[in-house]
């Protein structure tokens, strides 16, 4: 059955988006304050960098720009992991990538939730880190059967999301009407609850064990944690946060500022306290709980498997220089390491074609588009790049890195509870909970490399 009338998973993608940011922007106005410092931010860098420019609008990147954002969140059960699945399902969402946090002290594992194809990510690249806690990783099994069993009473998802995601399942997608219902149904699952569903001993003494904890099982829902714009130059917000009342933490995660920027570089803004009323307690919140927060990403290219192997080992080896991950007292100290071991990351886009360290995509220049018809027929993209006759674009990187989303994650849940834990990470336990195996980015981002490489070859006649 084809029903012409119903609306694209692109088009619920991108108003849910919407109505998320909204929905945060009114729950976390520094979140509105923040999104103004990015909007000032990648205006200048516009005005100022003509060639960033040329090569946004070349990629499709510019026109997604001020709608581009991710969020994160994080569910208690496999149950409600399957079940997200499905909701993202509904806006064309799928799994990417596995991320295993344990190592770096924070008992969950992870994936995102994103687009695949590029015309899909044109339309809204909105992504949602999305991160299932490992309760077998609590070692008090008292406190891991409570904490199961407090999950197992809740119901995260409104009878109304529920009964939309089986029609889409069922007709294959959903009409206009019903589009706009299930933004407004799926918006409920990521709401802040004041009312906590635990008493505060509970909820103290699930804190103690891990903050983390506290804010899967404590509260009727798993609330978007934080939702973060892209910015052109972080280093310029990370730098004019201040003078905006907003607190960063000490450092920017991930490559050192670049020429061409690589990967992804994120920092984030402190979470906030915020009143909370636990079920021993009257009308009046009495309690607290720190959970939201405030990040900013920049986004650079996308890495091959070959590239991505060198940043993990320049990334190591500065880490290890500095005997551990980067702190406040030594901000200054750790750029400097960073930026003198990422002197071995060539920052010069034909040497990172030429050395297979980035994806590219190939665009004809109107040089080459003229000698079309007169090329030997072996020519290499090699030479036509070197020629002048291809242009060449950086792919963006569409995903998250398990270093910096673990600084993330324990910039927000205080320096204490840095114990690692040293279970083994288990990706095919995360698959069968999830209900589905999760994609390998590095396949995504080759697709996309070959097509362009194709339709650039077509183009000149070869
Ligand atoms: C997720 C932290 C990771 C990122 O951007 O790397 C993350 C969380 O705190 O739940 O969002
Ligand atoms: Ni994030």
């Amino acid at each position: 059955m084809s029903t012409p009338s119903f609306v694209s998973p692109s088009q619920i993608r991108a108003q849910f988006s919407a109505a998320m940011s909204a929905m945060y922007k009114n729950e976390v106005p520094l979140y509105g304050d923040l999104m103004d410092l990015v909007a000032d931010v990648n205006q200048r860098c516009l005005d100022n960098d003509p060639a960033l420019r040329e090569h946004l609008e070349n990629t499709n990147e510019l026109a997604r720009l001020d709608e581009e954002r991710h969020g994160a969140i994080r569910v208690g059960t496999a149950q409600e992991l399957h079940t997200i699945r499905r909701l993202f399902a509904v806006m064309g969402m799928s799994p990417v990538g596995y991320y295993d946090l344990a190592p770096a002290g924070v008992p969950v594992h992870s994936t995102a939730f994103r687009a695949l194809h590029e015309d899909e990510l044109k339309q809204s690249p909105f992504r949602v880190f999305t991160s299932l806690l490992r309760l077998e990783l609590i070692d008090d099994e008292a406190l891991r059967n409570e904490a199961a069993e407090i999950l197992s009473r809740r119901q995260i998802f409104t009878p109304g999301a529920i009964a939309l995601i089986e029609k889409h399942e069922q007709q294959g997608g959903l009409d206009a009407a019903d589009a706009e219902q299930f933004v407004k149904e799926a918006l409920e699952t990521f709401r802040w609850h004041t009312a906590a569903t635990v008493t505060s001993a509970q909820y103290d003494a699930l804190h103690d064990q891990h903050r983390l904890i506290a804010d899967v099982v404590a509260f009727k829902g798993p609330h978007i944690n934080h939702l973060t714009p892209r910015t052109l130059d972080i280093d310029a917000v990370q730098e004019q946060m201040p003078q905006r009342g907003i607190t960063p933490k000490a450092v920017i995660e991930g490559p050192p500022t670049r020429q061409h920027a690589i990967l992804l570089r994120q920092t984030s803004f402190k979470a906030l306290n915020e009143a909370v009323r636990f079920t021993d307690q009257g009308d009046d919140a009495q309690g607290s709980h720190t959970a939201r927060f405030g990040e900013i990403e920049q986004r650079g290219a996308a890495l091959t498997a070959k590239g991505r192997d060198l940043y993990d080992q320049l990334l190591t080896a500065t880490r290890e220089e500095m005997g551990g991950a980067p702190t406040e007292a030594n901000a200054q100290q750790y750029y400097q390491t960073l930026a003198k071991h990422f002197e071995a990351f060539p920052d010069d886009l034909v040497e990172l074609f030429k050395q297979d360290l980035a994806y590219f995509v190939y665009t004809p220049t109107a040089q080459g588009l003229a000698k079309k018809g007169k090329y030997p027929a072996d020519i290499s993209m090699t030479q036509l790049v070197e020629d002048g006759d291809v242009r060449l674009d950086t792919i963006v990187y569409e995903d998250f890195l398990p270093v910096s989303a673990a600084g993330i994650f324990q910039s927000n849940l205080g320096d204490s509870g840095t114990a690692e834990y040293k279970q083994m990470s288990n990706q095919e336990l995360f698959e069968r909970d999830l209900g589905s195996a999760v994609m390998d980015e590095q396949r995504l981002y080759q697709e996309q490399s070959q097509r362009s490489l194709a339709q650039c070859f077509a183009a000149l006649g070869l």
